[in-house]
């Protein structure tokens, strides 16, 4: 019987599985669909591999990953593993440097639970990109975006299966138009609470939303709003999902973007061992090849 240990956690309503033990980096991909897919888990969940740094400075190393594929950087799920380092005792209140495979992000975790992140470079590559009947803007947040902020769409839950339809038909056109790295889509609208500056809906890559504001999306939203000249530097913007979980960010000025800090808080949910039974022919995950 082959053992994974697990921790889950959710950050803004958005699922991070921390993989403790039991898989190493060489053996992701074989387990990959295992530990987030059917019928262990579910499309939504962002796994988080611990894995040892390179850079003995940081605490830890991780490499996120999901349904489909690897994650550069994830925001919910940095967030997410350091409140899963402190419920485990590796960490306390203070700075910590964590290894991922964009760069290494700083985060501080504060006595009341809070974490903000000192996220990669981000910046915007292109404005005012007109495609399938929209104009975005294409960014770098930790993960690719293409944001659009003029769809006439509603950001509600009701509205999800139109929201995930137009977004495919999105991202497929902007990849069509050049840029096949892109694979999240950020859709904004004015937010419900007015503490906040906007409302998000983000199409993950492998076609599920994020329940929370997407700390990487923020990041890219921020690099955007910096290149306008519509958001100075140090003044927070808070992102609602379309959960109407919030993160606050802002940025500081870098030569080849901004540095955005993302805040949030999780809370562990489950810690567990998942099993896979060599006679189960679901061990691996239901999921197409
Ligand atoms: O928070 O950066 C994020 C994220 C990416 C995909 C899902 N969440």
């Amino acid at each position: 019987m082959k053992r994974i240990s697990i921790i889950d956690s959710h950050t803004g309503g958005e699922p991070t599985r921390v993989v403790l033990d039991g898989v190493t980096a060489e053996e992701l991909e074989i387990y990959r669909r295992a530990i987030i897919c059917e019928p262990r888990g579910h499309e939504v969940i962002v796994g988080a591999l611990l894995v040892e740094p390179k850079d003995v400075s940081c605490v830890a190393g991780v490499i996120f990953f999901n349904n489909v594929g690897l994650l550069g950087m994830c925001g919910h799920g940095m967030i997410g593993l350091i409140i899963t380092l402190r419920h485990l005792g590796r960490i306390t209140p203070g700075e910590h440097r964590v290894e991922t495979p964009v760069g290494i992000v700083t985060a501080s975790l504060f006595d009341d639970g809070r974490v903000s992140l000192r996220n990669v470079v981000s910046y915007r590559q292109v404005k005012g990109l007109q495609v399938g009947g929209v104009t975005g803007d294409v960014a770098w947040g930790g993960n690719w975006f293409f944001l659009v902020a003029d769809h006439g769409l509603d950001l509600t839950l009701k509205n999800v299966p139109q929201l995930t339809q137009a977004c495919l038909a999105m991202r497929e056109a902007v990849r069509a138009a050049g840029y096949p790295e892109v694979d999240h889509v950020e859709l904004f609208a004015p937010p419900c609470d007015a503490t906040n500056q906007s409302r998000n809906f983000v199409l993950c890559p492998g076609g599920e939303y994020d329940r929370s504001p997407c700390g990487t999306g923020t990041s890219a939203k921020l690099a955007c709003l910096a290149a306008d000249e519509k958001l100075a530097p140090r003044e927070v913007w808070r992102q609602e999902s379309i959960l109407g979980s919030v993160f606050e960010g802002h940025y500081e000025p870098a030569s080849q973007g901004i540095i955005p800090t993302i805040t949030g808080t999780a809370f562990i949910t489950a810690e567990t061992t998942l099993l896979l039974d060599p006679a189960d022919p679901f061990r691996l995950g239901i999921a197409e090849r």
